[in-house]
């Protein structure tokens, strides 16, 4: 007997009813599967002749959650805790077999379930609050019964994944099998009935708990779907299951409609969006992979693709530099373990699978070699010029810079149409934003095979058009810019760092200059002195603390003073700024954090808004990604043009030119800002387009 309904299959093989959810591409819980498998549960109720039900999805993932796409859309029935209690209900033993995914509404499908099989690499975890909310469906109820309320804390509030493995040991899985849908045809006989639903609250009164909660609800205390999430699992100690489950509910749909929540959905969707349109590319080719310099950008981006399981050579000019390189590649590799992200046994695999070495013929394998030396074009011209007469015809090769012109460096490279640029962020190991840049020669091939091999990397790679700053750069430079001028005004560094971290960065802008190093910036601005429109308002204060020799953390003080535990701002810099305000004549005026995040938001979007014009960014949503990925900009607020698009774009541009006018009257209201505020249409009704910009 078979019925088969669009993406849940019932195959009933004998007395055994097998469920398979098939929604490509990673059966998440569109409406249509909710339907489906409410359905196909009904049938099996409806049924006196069956002896268990097994619960699988089809490919490589069992359930990845609720689907993400429809949750702005006003919900249809069934539900999801509709299914999840059809699923309870049901009088025969159920079991789910998982492979690949099983998360956020996937894991409550599998709790409601009376046993789990999974393989021992299957990922199991409810990350909703990630996403803004608390899981919908039972799984703050059903996750303690499981493996007691102190792990279910911590997993829901963290939104930590489990392996399978760890899931077997810590009770939520019953058993690991490499064929979780075998095992569970094999097993499903001697199966009885155990509704998690029905098993009791573990209650918990110990101090071991309280503190647990304490410290997790301390560390999460910017987020609200956690400490909700969290005092849910508290009451699972406490309340009935159905009172609890109600409350979680009622939390769930609150929290749903939130705009942080919304926020988070809109920057989920856009990482994954970036490459749009885009062919895939076959990693098979890329066994290795040869990175020129093992400075500190060198030896990250090795150990980027080195974590990602590639083998790498990293080429030095002599013996001290390799031995260098060895060392700064493992001790970066050794922070790593200590803080748990890798284990002892993979760290001694990555460091073996990495080769350090002057001699160039070994970049012959590689598939792909990655120029990282010095920022400088003639250097880079002769490295990759090296590297050209040392590779096979088909392998790629890239250049890491973050300002540099593409075009020009394109000539070092004999086929210009394979090379292309790569902007990591510093750590490159770490940061998860990479800029693609194109140069005009470069083939839509060499930039698919570049767009897939740092997905590979599992980072984001946002594709920019080949103009000076790229797109993160180019907005950052804007921002600091009228920061300065704010500052000038007014509004002293801590001040604004205090206003722009209360409304989410991870840092305000004054301690970002301090730890990336005011000397960077103050080398550009020299760089760019004659080239400045020379009506520009500059603000000096910075160059004059270079000039004391003032560089930030590295020196111990910049804007801010390093020698106590607290950040404190520097004397330097406090005397720096008065001296300046006086010398110009300015009247200094306080300023809100409200005015203050509203310049820098302003700032940020209509810099975007000119970067779509010019044809650098190819959307939006690819700005966005950016600035949260690259710039410490507030996942929670979904990037400066979602931003914008909430606060209204007429706003914007008044607040545009608010900055305009402190900045002397130089620069301009994107024209395309202004449009879109004249005819009312948001920033994200913007088709996505090829980004196009040429130096
Ligand atoms: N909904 C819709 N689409 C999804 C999706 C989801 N939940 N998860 C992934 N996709 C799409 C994604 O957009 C991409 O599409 C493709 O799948 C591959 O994803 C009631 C309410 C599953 C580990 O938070 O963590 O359940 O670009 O590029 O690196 O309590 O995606 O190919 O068109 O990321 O292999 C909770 C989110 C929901 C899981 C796969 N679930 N997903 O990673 O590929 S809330 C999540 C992931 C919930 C209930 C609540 C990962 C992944 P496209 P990918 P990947």
């Amino acid at each position: 007997m078979d019925e088969t309904s669009r993406s849940v299959h019932l195959e009933i093989r004998g007395t055994v009813a097998i469920v398979t959810i098939d929604s490509p591409p990673v059966n998440a819980l569109s409406n249509a599967v909710r339907r489906d498998l409410k359905a196909v549960l009904d049938t099996v109720a409806g049924r006196g002749d069956l002896t268990f039900l097994v619960l699988h999805g089809a490919r490589t993932s069992f359930v990845a959650g609720a689907d993400i796409r429809e949750m702005d859309l006003p919900a249809e029935a069934p539900s999801l805790p509709e299914v999840v209690q059809a699923l309870d209900r049901l009088a025969i033993p159920t079991l789910a077999a998982i492979t690949g995914a099983c998360l956020g509404g996937g894991l409550e499908i599998a709790m409601a379930c009376d046993a789990r099989i999974a393989t021992a690499d299957a990922r199991l975890g409810l990350p909703e609050t990630t996403l803004g909310i608390v899981p919908g469906a039972g799984g703050t109820q059903r996750l303690p019964r499981l493996v007691g309320p102190r792990m279910a804390a911590e997993m829901i509030g963290s939104a930590r994944l489990l392996t399978g493995a760890e899931a077997r040991d810590g009770g939520l899985v019953d058993l690991l099998d490499p064929s979780p849908l075998a095992a569970a045809l094999t097993y499903g006989l001697g199966l009885g009935k155990r509704r998690v639903s029905d098993l009791p609250c573990m209650a918990d009164d110990s101090e071991a708990f309280a503190e647990t909660v304490a410290a997790l609800k301390a560390r999460h205390r910017r987020s609200v779907a956690a400490t909700t999430a969290i005092d849910l699992v508290v009451a699972s100690t406490k309340v009935p299951f159905e009172e609890a489950v109600a409350r979680e509910r009622a939390a769930f749909l609150t929290l749903k409609d939130s705009d942080t929540a919304r926020a988070l959905r809109y920057a989920f969707l856009a990482e994954r969006g970036t490459g749009a349109g885009m062919a895939k590319w076959d990693m098979a080719s890329l066994r290795q992979v040869g990175v020129v310099g093992g400075g500190t950008m060198g030896t990250g981006i090795a150990l980027a693709f080195g974590l990602a399981g590639v083998s790498t050579t990293v080429i030095e000019r002599d013996d001290a530099s390799c031995a260098a390189a060895r060392t700064r590649f493992a001790d970066q590799l050794a922070i790593l373990v200590g803080k748990g992200r890798v284990t002892q046994v993979r760290s001694l695999e990555i460091l073996g699978a990495t080769e350090v070495s002057t001699d160039w013929q070994a970049l012959r394998p590689c598939g792909l070699v990655v120029e990282a030396v010095y920022e400088d074009a003639a250097v880079k011209k002769e490295a990759l010029a090296g590297i050209v007469r040392h590779i096979t015809d088909d392998a790629l090769v890239a250049t890491n810079t973050s300002y540099l012109d593409l075009d020009a460096l394109a000539g070092a490279v004999g086929t210009p149409s394979r090379f292309v640029g790569l902007h990591f962020f510093a750590p490159a190991h770490v940061m998860k934003l990479v800029e693609i840049v194109p140069a005009a020669a470069t083939s839509r091939g060499t930039i698919e095979a570049a767009m897939a091999i740092v997905r590979r990397l599992s980072k984001t790679p946002v594709l920019s058009g080949n103009r000076e700053g790229f797109i993160g750069n180019r907005i950052f430079d804007a921002y600091r810019r009228h920061m300065e001028y704010l500052l000038e005004d007014g509004a002293d560094p801590d001040r604004i760092d205090g206003a722009l971290e209360a409304y989410g960065f991870a840092m305000g802008p004054f301690a970002v200059f301090d730890l990336s190093g005011l000397d960077i910036a103050w080398a550009m601005r020299k760089r760019k002195a004659a080239t400045r429109d020379p009506r520009e308002r500059y603000v000096r204060i910075a160059d004059r603390l270079c000039e004391a020799g003032d560089f930030g953390r590295k020196t111990g003080q910049g804007w801010y003073d390093y020698s106590g535990t607290e950040r404190r701002l520097s004397a330097r810099a406090a005397a720096v700024i008065d001296e300046e305000r006086a010398a110009r004549g300015i009247e200094r005026r306080p300023f809100t954090d409200e005015e203050i995040v509203a310049r820098a938001l302003s700032v940020m979007a209509n810099e975007g808004a000119a970067l779509l014009a010019e044809g650098v960014a190819a959307s939006v949503s690819d700005i966005d990604v950016v600035m949260i990925s690259g710039y410490g900009f507030p996942r929670a607020k979904g990037g400066p043009m979602y931003a914008a698009d909430r606060t209204g774009l007429s706003r914007v541009v008044d607040e545009m030119e608010a900055a305009i006018r402190a900045g002397g009257g130089v620069g301009e209201v994107a024209p395309l800002l202004r449009k879109l505020a004249d005819t009312g249409e948001p920033l994200a009704s913007l088709p996505r387009r090829a980004p196009s910009a040429d130096r």
